[in-house]
């Protein structure tokens, strides 16, 4: 069996995994006969945390003992609070050619080689049971509960890490420091009482507000704790966002505030959450952590209710700010009160008193459709550079999604939109037709519910990626499952407009027409699996437009496209 001697345990409050050059030197030379395990972007970002301190005192991926206490009571097994699980997911056939005891190479998906660990412990993962303890619900809408129920590997390893090199970023480097650099830092500037901030989105004038309220109270400085990690595809990249925390930080009196990027995969767990990041706070070296009005939430589930109660998170985060030692500011919303021209806590209001705001998913809503910003709402500096990133919808790049059944006419309309589109000549266009791309990138796939799946996911990464570069990507794939093309479409407004356009054309009128003959080879039994016939079709329940060709020319169901990208302020 190939095993390292582990190294003794951590002795000092913030760990350090990183090894020294000797003991890299020799576990480089061990790591050659280790097996690999090969990290993801989230195993990396949680590397990084464990291996400079952000998660003392873990020293490691957990363990099962700890995994189980964790889910259970959020403590460790030896009783220390600790709210969400830390583990290292792989499938089911890694884990089964490795065993406990033995030591791994843990490298990054070019190979290189990041660390070792030495395992304590493989087990599979109860990952229902995991979702309902740490996010309290299953709805697969919750990121978290998605991603643990249809992505995550299904065996966990645990065990402690020594950790040779940390996953490499080549951007902000100067604003990636770690625990110990920060705490050394806040001595040498004689900063003694320091409040933490963390954040997924830009900062705008209420959270502004509310982080120079926090300094006010506990007098103290302010650090600023974006999660620039894994994050759900329709954030803010986070280029976009340092360039605005950049700018905010001008706001504040002169050196009161500081900006450290934090790799986290953000998990969304709500109370668990806020807990998490009041830690991290807390080996930053902040001796106070504030705790915002949605803390760390998806918000709404399926039903359109809040995933979390705040007023939960709140009384958690209070109950347990004595043994984290660490103090908690929790705060209403913000407002802002025109007639003053202030901003105030929502709760401190006098009743009657006409009062504004806008959310940050408002604010996001109205760079889309290119509508202007107010100052009271947001910085112009960090509208401007918002803007820059999400520039007003004539200049997104957009896709249009034509799905329906096989001959409903999608690729006519296609046809007719791609010249459309060339003739007003203001963006790159691209034509995905569902034959076309199943000659060129999807030809090894077959008409199974998988490959279907394969095939609309290859068709919606490009589209993502001609969206991104701000052309236009016309799709024409049957695409007949709903979840399939929600995904797509999350993916594509991460970077601009996704119209789905659900060409209706009744069954029987297809089949009526069958142009390539393909619904009589299926009626005679020659074609299994044929859409419609013998294989379902899920029709969009809330398509930005349905058109039947049935009594349409092909111009006429264009031109509806045409109009409505022109009242959405694309065209
Ligand atoms: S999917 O479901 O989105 O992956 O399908 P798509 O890539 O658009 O391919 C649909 C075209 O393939 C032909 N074809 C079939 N369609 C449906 N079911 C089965 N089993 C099947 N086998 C072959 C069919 O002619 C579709 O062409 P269009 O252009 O849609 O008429």
């Amino acid at each position: 069996m190939n095993a390292v001697s582990p190294p003794k345990p951590h002795g000092g409050r913030i760990v350090d995994l990183r090894v020294d050059a000797e003991r890299a030197a020799l576990l480089k030379q061990l790591a050659m006969d280790l097996p690999d395990v090969v990290l993801n972007e989230r195993h990396m970002c949680d590397l990084e945390l464990l291996a400079t301190g952000a998660f003392s005192p873990l020293t490691g991926f957990m363990v099962q003992a700890d995994h189980a206490a964790v889910c259970d009571r959020m403590r460790l097994s030896d009783g220390t609070l600790w709210p969400i699980p830390i583990c290292l997911d792989v499938s089911e056939d890694r884990a089964r050619r490795l065993e406990a005891g033995q030591s791994v190479a843990l490298r990054d998906p070019e190979g290189f080689l990041l660390g070792v660990m030495h395992l304590a412990d493989i087990w599979p993962a109860a990952v229902e049971d995991e979702a309902r303890a740490v996010y309290g619900t299953l709805d697969r809408s919750h990121p978290g509960v998605d991603f643990l129920l249809q992505r995550a590997g299904n065996f966990y390893l645990g065990g402690p890490v020594e950790v040779i090199s940390l996953p490499i970023h080549y951007d902000f480097k100067q604003i990636r420091r770690t625990p110990a650099e920060i705490r050394a830092l806040h001595q040498r500037l004689g900063w003694q009482r320091v409040v933490g901030f963390t954040t997924r989105n830009p900062v705008h004038r209420p959270q502004y507000e509310l982080t120079l309220a926090a300094m006010r109270q506990a007098r103290a400085n302010l650090l600023l704790l974006p999660f620039v990690g894994v994050a759900r595809p329709e954030d803010i990249d986070h280029y976009t966002r340092v360039r605005c925390y950049q700018e905010i930080l001008r706001h504040y009196p002169p050196d009161t505030a500081m900006l450290n990027l934090l790799p986290l995969a953000v998990r969304l767990a709500g109370p668990r959450n806020a807990l998490l990041h009041a830690i991290i706070a807390k080996n930053f070296g902040c001796t106070h952590f504030i705790v915002g009005r949605d803390h760390g939430s998806p918000g709404l589930d399926m039903e359109g209710r809040p995933f979390y109660d705040c007023r939960e998170t709140r009384a958690l985060a209070a109950d347990m700010a004595q043994e984290l030692d660490i103090g908690i500011l929790s705060f209403d919303e913000m407002c802002y009160l025109p007639y003053e021209d202030e901003y105030r806590f929502a709760d401190q209001v006098p009743a009657e008193t006409q009062t504004l705001r806008l959310t940050g998913s408002q604010i996001r809503q109205r760079l889309r459709s290119g509508r202007r910003i107010p100052e009271w709402a947001s910085f112009p500096e960090v509208v401007a550079e918002l803007q820059r990133a999400w520039p007003p919808p004539r200049r997104q790049g957009f896709t249009v999604f034509l799905t329906g059944l096989s001959g409903a006419g999608k690729s006519t309309i296609a046809k007719v939109l791609y010249s459309r589109f060339l003739e007003i000549g203001d963006r790159p266009v691209t034509l995905l037709d569902g034959d076309i791309v199943r000659h060129h990138l999807s030809s090894e796939l077959t008409f199974s519910k998988e490959h279907r799946d394969v095939n609309v996911r290859r068709i919606g990464f490009v589209a993502s990626e001609i969206t991104k570069n701000r052309g236009i990507a016309i799709c024409a794939p049957i695409a007949p499952y709903r979840s399939t093309r929600r995904e797509i479409r999350r993916s594509i407004e991460a970077y601009g407009g996704f119209i789905e356009v659900h060409v209706s054309t009744p069954l029987a009128v297809c089949e009526q027409r069958d142009r390539k003959g393909m619904y009589a080879k299926a009626r005679a039994g020659l074609i299994k699996g044929f859409t419609g016939v013998d294989d379902p079709y899920e029709a969009p329940e809330k398509p930005e437009l349905r058109i039947d060709t049935e009594e349409l020319t092909p111009d006429e169901a264009a031109q509806q496209v045409l109009v409505y990208l022109g009242q959405r302020g694309f065209l």
